[in-house]
């Protein structure tokens, strides 16, 4: 049974203007990528379970459907892997043959590693941990209601708290054995910002060996291939996947030999807020001070491993090539990772919004609206209408909207909420946006536009 059906702001006032519209359309965007109990990312394009894509969706979800945002959850974190990996896919067996490429086959992870779970099919990888900052919105949005409500609400905290622990124990470990406080990641998938300029140096490092040979259907989907990566870009995917199936998804073996290792400024950022909110979680659950210190432990270890990574000529955050041993040095909005992760210095603060203002970024003059582009426009590498090489992604708008309003930079925030909100209005629940005229690319109906959106409206800017 649906338990709410008309969202309503958190603070009880309704969403208004004319933005109206947007709420009840971006409602009907998941209700129509629901699927059994969890929500395709896209109709076509992206038929399996994705797992930030999830946690996005649950956030969304809670405003209108909170059985169905803990159903989301609950149906990601029945694929956990024993050493407490949430994969990145969960695949839907009986999603239509040939509509999406690296399939369960391709990834064979059940059948190579005894970690893997023996009831589905996943992928081998792992993607930003955003799941706590979902449960967390379940838990605020069933807060204040009928007492059953809440009741429900706490025991799905309790029930699954140990596994949130347990995917960011293993992050903060089997992630990062230099105890530096910063994610490594095998695969440029993990970072979720697939194609990111971010990627290209470390890639190139990279020598694409003899594999078996695969079509690509994700191209059979999209208007226009140069949307979405290339084939060069794929070919280095699909060998870095073979790398990782050679070494069984064994994590010790991987980190002795995998030519792709890097420290993602941003997904280390995603994990410092998610211990925020898991440490609210374990509160609700009562759960022993002993461990609550260990969540507390990992929160500043990431924030100090953050200000390692930062530039002070770029005035942003880089990512780390533990290969080649040196920095990314590249603007793209995986450098405002501090501000996500938050606890940050007077001083620290005026330089990332002095950054995301100035024109590399939010405050480039040639843009449709004042939205910070996935790479800088004054990056070579920049790309308008290639994925996440220049197009400006709702997701991340919703990043930095909720990371503003939890540093106190209300009226930052309130100005991105607009904007973004504004281009869904205007544009659609696109997957991402071209920067300059505004025109939506990849996919139309992409689930976590939609469900941002839904958070958005229904989160006052002064209390998220
Ligand atoms: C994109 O990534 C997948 C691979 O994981 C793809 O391109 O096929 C990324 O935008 C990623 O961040 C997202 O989770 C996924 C599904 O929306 O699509």
């Amino acid at each position: 049974m649906t338990e709410e059906k008309v969202p309503k702001s958190i603070s009880g006032r309704p969403a208004g203007g004319n933005l109206e519209r947007v709420n009840p359309l971006a409602a009907g965007v998941l209700k129509r990528n629901g699927i059994k109990s969890w929500t395709k990312p896209a109709p076509s394009l992206y038929p399996h379970q994705w797992s930030w894509d999830s946690a996005f969706i649950a956030l969304g979800l809670a405003h209108v459907d909170n059985r169905r945002a803990r159903d989301e959850l609950e149906s990601l974190f029945a694929s956990q892997w024993a050493t407490g990996k949430v994969p990145h896919i969960v695949f839907d067996p009986e999603a239509p043959p040939r509509s999406y490429f690296p399939d369960a086959e391709r990834w064979n992870s059940s059948a190579l590693s005894r970690d893997a779970p023996s009831g589905s099919h996943t992928s081998g990888l792992c993607q930003p941990p955003v799941h706590a900052i979902a449960v967390r919105r379940i838990w605020e949005t069933s807060r204040g209601r009928e007492e059953e409500r809440v009741e429900r609400a706490r025991r799905f905290l309790s029930a699954n708290y140990p596994r949130l622990f347990a995917w960011h124990r293993y992050l903060a470990t089997a992630r990062d054995p230099e105890g530096s406080g910063l994610v490594t990641i095998y695969h440029p998938w993990e970072s979720g910002t697939d194609n990111s300029p971010r990627w290209d140096e470390a890639l190139e490092n990279v020598e694409v060996g003899n594999m078996p040979p695969y079509i690509r259907y994700d191209l059979q989907h999209v208007s226009d291939p140069s949307h979405r990566p290339t084939d060069e870009e794929y070919d280095c995917y699909l060998w870095l996947l073979e790398l990782l199936k050679r070494r069984c998804y064994d994590e010790a073996e991987i980190y002795d030999s995998h030519p792709f290792l890097v420290k993602d400024v941003l997904f280390s950022a995603i994990l410092v807020a998610a211990n925020e909110a898991l440490l609210e979680i374990a509160r609700v659950v009562g759960v022993p001070e002993e461990e609550r210190a260990h969540i507390e432990g990992w929160m500043g270890r990431g924030r100090r491993g953050l200000e390692e990574r930062w530039d002070p000529d770029l005035k942003l955050c880089l990512d780390y090539d533990l290969r080649a041993q040196r920095p990314a040095r590249v603007r793209t909005i995986a450098g405002f990772a501090p501000l996500i992760a938050g606890g940050l210095t007077e001083e620290r603060l005026r330089d990332i919004i002095g950054t995301l203002d100035s024109p590399s970024f939010a405050g480039n003059p040639g843009l449709r609206r004042p939205l910070p582009p996935s790479a800088s426009p004054e990056e070579p590498a920049f790309h308008p209408r290639s994925y996440w090489r220049g197009p400006v992604w709702p997701v991340a708008n919703w990043l930095l909207w909720w990371s503003l309003i939890r540093v106190g930079e209300a009226s930052r925030a309130a100005q991105i909420r607009r904007e973004t909100l504004g281009q869904l209005a205007e544009g659609g629940f696109a997957e991402y946006f071209e920067p300059f005229t505004g025109e939506p690319l990849g996919s139309h109906e992409q689930s976590w536009t939609a469900a941002v959106a839904l958070d958005m409206l229904a989160v006052e800017s002064k209390s998220a």
